[in-house]
């Protein structure tokens, strides 16, 4: 792996006092005060800077990242030409609606969704804040596209926190307790979870499995859209048996169904292909995208194919900030940072490091699994010789890298996933740095 772009930060894991320190903890005072208490946060402290493979907290100490805000921060959290890109748009203008005053940026970036997304066929794109926000725009395409209603989900899914994306994401606590009644026409089934399903199952029986619900209780010629992850995020990181998307897809097209993937953790590199669904060879025909797709401003994407995504009546689709131009131009420059900075290869690098470091722990004692792709890995925790979720184990390991200065995220239905998503500009010496710790904390929970 070549030296990380440009680092302004010194790419060193130090901690240089107490964590929170005292000015984090004078910032968790006046927060505690003024911030809903709805709202929670991973870290005890406050960040000042971050770059490269680093974040710099408000008290001096610098953490490894292996969290990079959600799977935001790809190109790392300043890179320096979605900086550059940002610092020019925002002199010449901060917004004028694209629905009011169009401009190119928002063009240019439809140009190279359309033109990087899997699918040899006219394309067409929107753009919008959030990824929840993409989420609900596919369905709304979906839905006039087939004159049908239902939308079928999968055990296991995150799409997000607005009404309809609840009802889409499968987990109650934290996301949807209280809050419904949730949006109707939304169907789950199972998904493909090979360290879970019947040992030896393939993605072709599995598919079957859910498709065989589909068609009994919502009945095939009701579904607009199946809607999926290729890889699972927040459910944890599932990677389906192969060939259970491509199945899937092709019911879709047998049904005229719309085939959604929803990209928006495991698409735009991140996973060592520009969209998960390559690994696969499953070609969607709407991708949903966000997080990584801007270097970390607010900017999220629907793109699918021309006739889909033109069948909604003119003026159907929008929103104030949508496809904001300041964001568009960060987004250039972030898939600029992908391509000249070799990112995919980094992201297919990093995945062979944490293999190669964490090989001897895998089926070790709570270490049940490692899986994932590219710089998308996770390790199930599991209460040892069963397969009983042991999410015990998961905290305590974030928590030990916590306290040694790794910033590592958890997640899971069962919360006994621990997640890595490092930038992938992270330089080689920080990254197994940052992994040593992490293989310490595992033999120390053995
Ligand atoms: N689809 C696949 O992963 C966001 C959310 C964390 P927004 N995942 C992180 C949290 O606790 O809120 C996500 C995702 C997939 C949709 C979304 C939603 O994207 O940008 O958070 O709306």
């Amino acid at each position: 792996m070549t030296t990380p772009t440009s680092p302004r930060l010194e790419q060193v894991r130090r901690l240089v006092g107490p964590v929170p320190g005292p000015r984090s903890t004078e910032l968790a005072a006046r927060r505690s005060k003024a911030v809903s208490s709805a709202i929670a946060s991973t870290m005890p402290v406050y960040a000042a800077d971050a770059d490269g493979g680093v974040i710099l907290d408000v008290d001096g100490n610098t953490f490894i990242d292996f969290g990079t805000g959600i799977a935001v921060t790809s190109v790392g959290a300043s890179n320096p030409r979605v900086v550059a890109a940002v610092q020019e748009a925002v002199t010449h203008f901060t917004h004028t609606c694209f629905m009011i005053t169009p401009y190119e940026g928002y063009v240019r970036v439809c140009e190279e969704l359309a033109a990087r997304t899997p699918g040899d066929f006219a394309k067409k794109a929107a753009l919008f804040n959030s990824g929840a926000e993409a989420v609900e725009n596919a369905v709304k395409v979906a839905r006039v596209y087939t004159k049908r209603d239902a939308i079928v989900v999968f055990d296991h899914a995150y799409h997000g926190r607005t009404n309809l994306t609840m009802a889409m994401t499968s987990k109650v606590m934290p996301y949807k307790q209280g809050f419904g009644p949730f949006a109707g026409e939304v169907y789950r089934v199972p998904t493909s979870y090979p360290f879970r399903d019947p040992e030896g199952m393939t993605g072709a029986e599995a598919a079957r499995r859910a498709l065989m619900l589909v068609d009994k209780q919502v009945g095939a010629g009701n579904v607009a859209a199946i809607v999926i992850e290729p890889i699972m995020g927040e459910g944890g990181f599932i990677v389906p048996a192969e060939g259970f998307l491509a199945e899937l897809a092709a019911w879709c097209r047998a049904n005229g169904a719309v085939f959604i993937a929803d990209e928006v953790q495991a698409g735009f590199a991140r996973t060592g292909a520009w969209f998960a669904s390559e690994h696969d060879g499953v070609v969607p025909d709407v991708v949903v995208v966000a997080k990584g797709l801007a270097g970390g401003m607010p900017l999220s994407g629907v793109v699918g194919r021309a006739e889909i995504m033109d069948s909604v009546h003119p003026s159907g689709l929008g929103g104030t900030y949508g496809g904001n131009p300041v964001a568009c131009a960060a987004s250039l420059a972030a898939i600029e940072a992908v391509e000249a900075e070799g990112l995919i290869v980094k992201a297919q690098r990093i995945e062979a490091v944490v293999r190669e470091v964490l090989a001897d722990q895998v089926g070790v004692g709570v270490l049940g699994e490692l899986r994932g792709r590219g710089a998308m890995l996770a390790l199930e925790f599991v209460v040892p010789g069963t397969r009983e979720p042991h999410p015990d184990a998961a905290r305590a390991v974030a928590q030990a890298c916590l306290a040694e200065g790794v910033l590592i995220l958890t997640c899971g239905t069962f919360g006994n996933i621990v997640r890595l998503l490092p930038p992938l500009v992270i330089g080689e010496d920080v990254l197994r740095d940052g992994l040593g710790v992490l293989r310490g904390a595992l033999i120390a929970q053995r």
